[in-house]
């Protein structure tokens, strides 16, 4: 792909997150092997106490070692990929400042619950994932990156047989609840699904370069109900703190508090 600066001036910043063990690691990997002959890319990996995950991706051998920066969040993992996102937002910069011009950032945020997303400060797109041998009805209890990332990725479809899950019913449980948003059954030996998630990367950097990708927040809060039956997620406070924008689906409005 060629060397276009993108209008924000910078790399792409894509988040990866998801509950413990679920595969972000191994789909970092997978991308970088698949891609850094023809993008230049760096990686954040983010542990509560130790360099792990960055140990991994620089032993995969599918990066050079300098592109893969740690943080150690020390706490919750959540709270540095949304609360306070200074050290991760520190380390994307640095990276984009020592190897410029890069081409996409990836932020694998530590393992953490159904509840933990990256803030749209920090990331322009993220993926959530879950795995198969989380069971079949993982796709079904929700949780914002379940319902609103970017994209869902239902991985390890290989281990299926082995785990009594119907992996076609847990794809068609989240499309469900994603209103139209992407979802990839994802398994490392199958080429059709890694060649999807990479066309759908590719597809994010298109967007991005062309100044059309707008990040968007799945949000930390759990969905409520307004009086007339519609399902709401909170978007934002305005600075006024007098109003507020609530989203149902696609359709934003304001709504007013006491
Ligand atoms: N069978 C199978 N195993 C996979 C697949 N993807 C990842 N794994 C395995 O799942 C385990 C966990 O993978 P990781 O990539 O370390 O998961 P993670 O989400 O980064 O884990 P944490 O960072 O500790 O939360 C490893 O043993 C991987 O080899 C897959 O597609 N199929
Ligand atoms: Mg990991």
């Amino acid at each position: 792909m060629p060397d276009t600066p993108t209008p924000a001036g910078r790399a792409l910043r894509v988040g990866v997150c998801g509950p413990v063990g679920t595969g972000k690691s191994s789909l970092i990997a997978l991308l970088c092997s698949r891609l850094a002959g023809s993008l230049d890319l760096a990686v954040v990996t983010n542990d509560i106490y130790t360099d792990e995950d960055a140990r991994f991706l620089r032993s995969a051998g599918v990066l050079d070692p300098d592109r893969i920066r740690a943080v150690e969040t020390g706490a919750c993992p959540h709270t540095a990929i949304r609360d306070d996102i200074t050290a991760n937002l520190l380390a994307v910069e640095q990276l984009e400042e020592d190897f410029a011009p890069l081409d996409i950032v990836l932020v694998e945020s530590g393992g953490d619950n159904l509840t933990a997303t990256f803030s749209p400060a920090l990331v322009d797109t993220q993926v959530f994932i879950i795995d198969v041998a989380g069971g079949g009805d993982v796709a079904r209890k929700g949780g914002p990156g379940i319902t609103r990332a970017d994209l869902l990725v239902v991985n390890k479809t290989d281990l299926a047989p082995y785990v009594g899950v119907d992996p076609v019913m847990m794809v068609a449980d989240a499309a469900a609840v994603r209103s139209g948003r992407p979802v990839i059954a994802l398994s490392q030996g199958d080429k059709a699904s890694v060649t999807a998630l990479t066309d759908w990367l590719l597809t994010q950097l298109a967007q991005h370069r062309a100044g059309h990708l707008v990040p968007t927040d799945p949000g930390p809060m759990a969905a409520h109900v307004h009086t007339d039956g519609t399902v709401a997620w909170l978007q934002h406070a305005h600075p006024d703190d007098a109003d507020l924008v609530r989203q149902d689906g696609d359709d934003v409005h304001r709504h007013a508090h006491a």
